[in-house]
């Protein structure tokens, strides 16, 4: 009678836990095991077939284009840029950031009410714990807004479900579960926790509480402070936060995220890991550096400039050992398309400002600059040359911050990863490095 009791009750539990159950937790869980199959399949049948050879120069280079792991969630192809789950990053500019959060974990849009399932899931974790506040408080008043972001991620750890359900013993098998729990809850307070430093740093007055009736975009809008009569600064940061979502698994935040999360570091330790990499000034913090850039363009001409008097500009930045930032990349050979799509955004919503006309100027220059200069194999722009312009116009201006901003878009990039390679119980991430005797030596 107890047995079957008990038996009764672990059912009744199970069809609970079921029935409340995300639609995007549903939807993963179904897919799962045809995937883990498949790859099973694949290494079975192909498992021994070479998809990459590395040479002595791309070892003391950055493994610069060595084939050596893989990413499902987006890749990034040299011609046409960033690819989201088979489509072209142009043909969905509209969607929401909470869709393309879906669509990087299951490979399709959200349906409607899977989409306001998800919102609802956002909006139940809003808040930032108060010790995060009083830590930040505490920190240099001139600290930069990256490390105040990734320390308040940091300090959060605690609250992870992963390390929580790891400790009483977890079943590998549901590891992707509690980092998407874990993504879930993180994702959902990142709007929170960027308008607080950017109001508790810039001095801008006290903190705005979340609203649970926004999408996620739109609660940063309200949360930052800053007036949007028109909603063009909403429509604005939806596409920013779509935009920078991901970017395959390879760049330096993803790669950084992906080897400390294979430790079974939780996704606190690892986001915070990635987005370390992220305030680097060749990677995210470009989009500072660029619009620095771009504000020195203004001074020094008084405005915009001739495209000769750029050009000169550009050779005497160039001349003194520096990148032009927001140009250049390790993978794109031709202008990222989230540069296009920012630059169109600023056509049809901006007249006559000098600050994004200075950016579509240096389009015009830089690219034939480079390639006289002879060094990047990229010359065309990537991202980071046009975002800041944009918040510039609608009164974001504080240039340090705009790395927070490419930071919670990301989030969704590598916790989405995180989950299927939790999932595929991809191993502790190892390559064997080498010395320089070995290679005198050896080849
Ligand atoms: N300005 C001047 N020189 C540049 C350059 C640029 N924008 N881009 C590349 N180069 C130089 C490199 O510094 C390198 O010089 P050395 O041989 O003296 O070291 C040479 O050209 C070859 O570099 P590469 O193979 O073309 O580029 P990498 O893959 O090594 O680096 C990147 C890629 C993005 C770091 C580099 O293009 C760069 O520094 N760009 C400016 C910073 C930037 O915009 N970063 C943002 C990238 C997007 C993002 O991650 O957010």
């Amino acid at each position: 009678m107890i047995e079957w009791l008990n038996s009764y009750r672990y059912i009744l539990v199970y069809f609970i836990e079921v029935y409340s159950m995300s639609f995007l937790k549903k939807e993963l869980q179904n897919q799962i095991p045809n995937v883990q199959n498949e790859i099973k399949q694949l290494i079975a049948d192909k498992g021994d077939k070479k998809i990459s050879d590395v040479t002595v120069a791309q070892a003391y280079s950055g493994m610069r284009g060595v084939k050596a792991f893989v990413c499902d969630t987006s890749s990034v192809s040299a011609d046409k840029g960033l690819i989201v789950r088979g489509i072209p990053l142009l043909d969905i500019t509209h969607i929401l950031p909470e869709e393309v959060f879906f669509l990087l974990l299951t490979g399709r849009l959200p349906e409607e009410s899977e989409l306001v399932d998800l919102k609802k899931d956002f909006s139940s974790h809003l808040e930032v714990p108060a010790y995060v506040w009083n830590l930040l408080k505490e920190m240099p008043s001139d600290s930069h807004p990256m490390t105040m972001f990734n320390t308040a991620i940091l300090a959060m750890q605690g609250e992870s479900v992963f390390r929580k359900r790891y400790d009483e013993g977890m079943s590998k098998s549901v590891y992707w579960e509690a980092i998407l729990d874990d993504g879930i809850r993180l994702l959902a307070k990142l709007p929170t926790l960027g308008a607080g430093i950017y109001r508790m740093r810039f001095e801008k007055g006290q903190r705005i509480a979340p609203d649970p009736e926004q999408d996620w975009a739109g609660n940063f809008v309200h949360m930052i402070g800053l007036s949007d009569e028109t909603g063009d600064f909403h429509k604005l940061m939806q596409l920013y936060f779509m935009l920078h979502c991901d970017h395959e698994g390879g760049n330096v935040s993803a790669f950084a995220s992906h080897t400390v999360s294979s430790a079974l570091s939780d996704p606190y330790y690892a986001v915070s890991a990635g987005l370390n990499g992220l305030a680097g000034p060749l990677h995210g913090l470009a989009n500072q550096e660029c619009l620095k850039f771009v504000l020195s363009v203004r001074d020094e001409f008084k405005g915009l400039p001739s495209e000769d008097e750029l050009k000169d500009y550009c050779w005497k930045r160039l001349n003194s050992g520096r990148v032009i930032p927001g140009y250049g990349h390790a993978v794109l050979r031709c202008p990222d398309p989230r540069f296009t799509a920012f630059i169109k955004f600023g056509q049809d919503h901006i007249e006559n400002d000098d600050v994004f006309g200075i950016v579509d100027q240096l389009f015009k220059v830089v690219p034939d600059v480079l390639q006289e200069h002879g060094k990047a194999k990229n010359p065309w722009p990537n991202v980071d040359a046009a975002s800041g312009s944009l918040l510039y116009y609608y009164g974001l201006r504080e240039f340090n911050f705009y790395t927070v901003l490419f930071s919670i878009s990301r989030t969704m990039g590598m916790i989405s990863q995180m989950v299927w390679e939790r999932a595929l119980g991809i191993p502790i991430t190892r390559p064997k490095s080498i010395t320089t005797d070995w290679i005198k030596s050896t080849i």
